[in-house]
């Protein structure tokens, strides 16, 4: 798949002076051989870069087209980027609070994590989200939740950024609303609004209704903010997500810029000039620990959007070409061995995005492998960006690392490289077509499955994982409880139950004293509105008198639901890359792989029972984070187990049923947004009801130490936290498996 132009073919060759040198040091070896690196992206990245590496470079300076080197001429130099720390958890009253004792400690800007019951566009009291309530963020129903969630918070002042997808029509309703009812005018509402719902359907999977029906949304919030709120961001086109769900730099880069190529066009149909709305598009990185590659990738994204927006759609204005994004240091590099590591980590990473050139930051907390942060761990996060802007100095220079050899030559190569998978996607017809077809969700996949094997292997270390082991450190696979690495950290922990009432009595009252009349006629219209093919009323503006008339974020969803549909997506699943990534990444003449023997013990296992170990891995309340469910499942199907997935955001039930139906051994529940204890338990309690007793329930993803007694209490069989090998887990649990049978 590496496609090199001849430029880059030269650039790659090393220089002869320094090989000469080179070969001396490593003793007569191929110097090339010995130092070239070989990145997940296809780049080979060489020892050393020269001056020629850069020759025939054209001059560029920030603020100026193609923008490489920043969206403004005088970057941080004028104004630093934004602290915009991502947070929300339980109640608003809660939110609303920590909000706003961060503001006062230094952060600049908001941006706002809703739980994933409002992320799907339930209210809290539909029966499929009870486990989910308030748990991986805020609890929101009506205005007059979002108007507490902002309390004392001047909206026109304050930069607001909502992480909201699928359920976009009532929170940006209920939003606007709020905003309005605290005296702020359209014009000075300023944020973001995340609004891509591309990428969630390759990965973050918070959608709801269909691909076709939910690019209609898009244009018409488009229109409406372009119209009505001219300072506000009406999209922010996310990698971040890519890159979580396993995305290499230039899958991460070539993917979302070809989501907002896409998204210009649904802007276009829906009736307008690019020129009106593609000034308010802004972006989103992760940015990981491959730190030159995530300065490049920034670099090259910014040159490419500039080069292809002029290129395709020729706007008049400059800033229709210059990308602004936000950035969030990775989650997914996160450990839960040894969690202050995860301070270092995310310093390194905060420096590759200011130095890459981000508008805005968020930098994880120490404890997010774990569990949600705490004040103390948020403290040191925000903090993290405090030093590196006032004490470390690196707002006192645009792009500093123009011109040096190496970055300038990656980002070349990086640019290249998307550009290549950017015109594969536009020649299947567009991003939309591409997602239907699920090709961008395999690549994705097959480039998860080959990071997990390269790390299982040992050929990616990870300090405290998988290299330079804590002796006292037990595994996260042990029943042991409490690791050395962990007993100092404190896990916050939210009562579900809690928020639920405080929820489920809110929405009550909220019903019995408004204007039902008003609501029913609003979503009357609303689902009118759907019906109607031309899409001459906005439907975003008829979202925002419902809210007004108090309807709520599930009523809202719902009227829209009943004209679209409810989207539910194939699953898909890549086979064969772990097992050949992991062999390749062994030494050549390596004893025999520990894949190679959980392969031999499977081989055992089938001879002795008849068949192959049956698992059924689940993802189980409104938790769509499928990368680690998606990768074990590839995995464990690679070591010879027969792997079912099930479809995302089943019930309990419905996945004790599934498990009873494929009559498998063991279900395996990836659990990510913090509803193990409510959801896991009410599994086994159905598995019983169903008279079962011998399917083994193991659990895997963020899972505190703290719960691991209080799920083995419950039934659990075994807990895989992060960072065990799949090689691992699999012969622990088949050991397991055959134990019970035996
Ligand atoms: C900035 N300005 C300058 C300048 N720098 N003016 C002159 N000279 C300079 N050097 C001006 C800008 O033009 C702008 O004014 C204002 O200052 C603010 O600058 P900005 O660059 O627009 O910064 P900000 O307001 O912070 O906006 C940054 C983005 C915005 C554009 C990137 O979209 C944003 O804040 N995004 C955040 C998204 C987010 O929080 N996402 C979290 C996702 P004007 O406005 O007048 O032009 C979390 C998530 O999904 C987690 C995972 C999960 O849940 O799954």
């Amino acid at each position: 798949r590496v496609n090199f132009s001849t430029a880059s073919i030269l650039r790659n060759k090393l220089d002869p002076e320094w090989a000469k040198l080179a070969t001396k040091e490593c003793k007569g070896k191929d110097p090339e051989k010995l130092l070239t690196w070989h990145t997940l992206e296809g780049i080979d990245v060489k020892p050393v870069y020269t001056a020629e590496d850069t020759a025939g470079f054209e001059k560029e300076i920030p603020g100026k087209f193609p923008f490489t080197r920043g969206p403004y001429a005088t970057m941080y130099t004028h104004r630093p980027w934004t602290i915009r720390q991502y947070a929300g958890f339980s109640t608003v009253e809660e939110s609303n609070a920590f909000y706003r004792a961060n503001l006062k400690a230094g952060q600049q800007g908001l941006s706002v994590a809703f739980d994933l019951a409002t992320h799907r566009g339930y209210d809290s009291d539909h029966e499929r989200v009870g486990g989910d309530v308030g748990m991986a963020g805020v609890a929101i129903d009506s205005v007059e939740d979002m108007k507490r969630l902002f309390e004392g918070i001047d909206l026109s002042k304050v930069t607001v950024s909502m992480t909201m997808n699928g359920a976009v029509l009532p929170v940006l309703a209920m939003y606007i609303v709020s905003a309005l009812e605290q005296g702020c005018k359209y014009e000075d509402m300023r944020g973001t609004i995340q609004n891509d719902i591309l990428k969630e359907f390759m990965v973050r999977n918070t959608f709801i209704y269909p691909i076709e029906e939910s690019m209609r949304i898009i244009g018409d919030i488009f229109k409406y903010t372009s119209e009505k709120m001219k300072n506000y961001n009406s999209i922010s086109i996310s990698g971040y997500h890519l890159q979580e769900a396993g995305a290499n730099a230039v899958l991460e880069l070539a993917y979302t810029i070809a989501n907002g190529i896409e998204y210009i066009r649904t802007g276009i149909k829906s009736g307008m000039k690019v020129d009106e709305f593609a000034p308010r598009l802004s972006f989103f990185w992760g940015v990981g620990m491959n730190f030159y590659m995530e300065i490049a990738k920034m670099r090259a994204a910014r040159r490419l959007w500039a080069t292809l927006v002029k290129e395709k759609f020729n706007p008049t204005k400059e800033n229709s070409m210059r990308l602004r994004a936000h950035s969030q240091t990775s989650g997914w590099s996160l450990t839960e061995q040894e969690p202050f590591n995860n301070v270092i980590r995310t310093t390194v990473e905060a420096m590759a995005a200011t130095l890459g050139g981000t508008q805005s930051l968020h930098t994880n907390a120490l404890d997010e492998a774990i569990g949600l942060p705490t004040k103390f761990s948020a403290k040191i996060a925000r903090n993290t960006q405090l030093i590196l802007q006032e004490e470390a100095n690196i707002p006192k220079v645009a792009d500093p690392f123009a011109g040096s050899y190496l970055i300038e030559s990656l980002t070349n190569s990086v640019y290249e490289e998307a550009l290549s998978i950017v015109k594969e996607i536009e020649e299947m017809g567009g991003m939309s077509k591409a997602v239907a077809s699920g090709l961008p969700k395999i690549k994705i996949q097959e480039s998860a499955a080959r990071r997990q094997a390269q790390i299982d292997s040992g050929k990616e270390t990870i300090v405290g994982v998988n290299k330079y082991k804590p002796e006292e450190e037990t595994t996260s696979a042990s029943n042991e409880g409490n690791s050395a690495g962990q007993q100092s950290i404190e896990v916050l922990s939210i009562n579900n139950s809690e928020v639920l009432a405080l929820q489920l009595s809110k929405l009550q009252q909220l019903k019995a004293n408004r204007d039902q009349a008003a609501v029913d006629r609003a979503l009357a219209a609303l689902e009118e509105a759907a019906k109607d093919k031309s899409g001459s009323q906005n439907l975003l503006e008829l979202s925002v008198v419902a809210a007004q008339a108090r309807a709520t974020v599930g009523e809202i969803s719902y009227a829209l639901e009943k004209v679209f549909g409810r989207y539910s997506p194939p699953s898909l699943l890549v086979s064969g890359t772990y097992k050949s990534e992991y062999a390749s990444s062994q030494n050549p003449g390596s004893a025999q792989s520990k894949v190679d023997s959980v392969i031999s013990k499977t081989g055992e296992f089938q001879e002795k029972h008849g068949r192959r170990p049956r698992l059924l891995v689940v993802k189980m309340g409104q938790d769509g984070h499928d990368r680690g469910a998606n990768v074990v499942a590839s995995g464990f199907a690679d070591l010879g187990f027969d792997v079912d997935v099930s479809p995302l955001f089943m019930t309990p039930l419905e996945a004790a049923k599934l498990a009873v139906d494929s009559d498998v051994h063991a279900v395996g529940v990836s659990s990510l947004a913090a509803g193990h204890k409510t959801l896991v338990p009410q599994l086994i309690e159905n598995l019983k009801k169903l008279g079962v007793s011998n399917i083994l329930v193991i659990v895997g993803g963020v899972i505190p130490r703290i719960d691991y007694d209080f799920l083995y209490e419950h039934g659990v069989a075994a807990i895989y936290g992060p960072g065990t090998p799949i090689p691992d887990s699999a012969l622990d649990l088949l050991e397991k498996i055959d134990k019970k049978l035996s």
